[in-house]
């Protein structure tokens, strides 16, 4: 059968995390690079949103299903569990992070940094640091949630844990996110030793945003 074909931007999050996905079970895909909302990703998702997949007659969308389906459909390292407990617990740390912190991190500090709306072509302040807050708490729970392990859910790499790399990539891109990382002793940590596998190494988008001056 035709290789996995992942189809969606490498500069976003969501994408990033089903290419580590392939790369951690070694399944070979090709990259499809498209934008949302282009004719390709809405033959995919009915919102238009990245990523798709494409194998053989699958054809899926939505980040966590794309996962699940590489990760039940090859070999290699499992990415959730097989055990009933150890799966919800992979679940309840994605759908957090997708429901929670992405909005957050993502939607609203990244993108107003990325693709700024304000005032003279300027990031939106009023935005950004309405958020932080919010940010700080989220920073402080993802730093006692690694504490114990050094993993998301259990003892292992998840699916968990590749599902919010991405995102603690992306917020130290610039400075108040580069802070709350510097002070979260665990979360820092977590994220020195899992930014240093192969998988990841291996998806880092190119380029990367702007790194403003604090
Ligand atoms: N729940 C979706 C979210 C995907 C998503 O939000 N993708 C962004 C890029 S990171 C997108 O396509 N945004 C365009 C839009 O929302 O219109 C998933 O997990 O795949």
């Amino acid at each position: 059968m035709a290789n996995v074909q992942i189809i969606g931007a490498p500069q976003s999050n969501y994408v990033w995390v089903v290419r580590m996905a392939c790369e951690e079970k070694g399944v070979p895909y090709d990259l499809v690079p498209a934008r949302p909302h282009s004719p390709e990703v809405d033959a995919l998702h009915p919102l238009g949103k990245i990523p798709g997949m494409r194998h053989g007659d699958v054809a899926l969308c939505e980040s966590k299903a794309i996962a699940t389906y590489i990760d039940r459909s090859f070999g290699g390292p499992k990415l959730i569990p097989e055990d009933a407990r150890g799966a919800a617990e992979v679940e309840k740390w994605v759908s957090l992070v997708n429901t929670s912190v992405d909005p957050c991190m993502v939607r609203t500090y990244l993108l107003n940094y990325v693709f700024p709306k304000g005032a003279d072509g300027q990031p939106d302040r009023a935005a950004i640091d309405g958020v932080l807050p919010n940010m700080q708490k989220q920073i402080d729970l993802l730093d006692k949630a690694v504490a114990a392990t050094g993993h998301l859910a259990g003892s292992g790499y998840t699916l968990a844990d590749i599902n919010l790399m991405p995102i603690l990539y992306y917020i130290q891109r610039f400075p108040e996110g580069r802070g709350m990382m510097e002070k979260a002793k665990n979360l820092a940590a977590y994220y020195g030793k899992h930014s240093e596998r192969a998988s990841f190494k291996a998806t880092i988008p190119p380029p990367p945003p702007p790194r403003p001056s604090t």
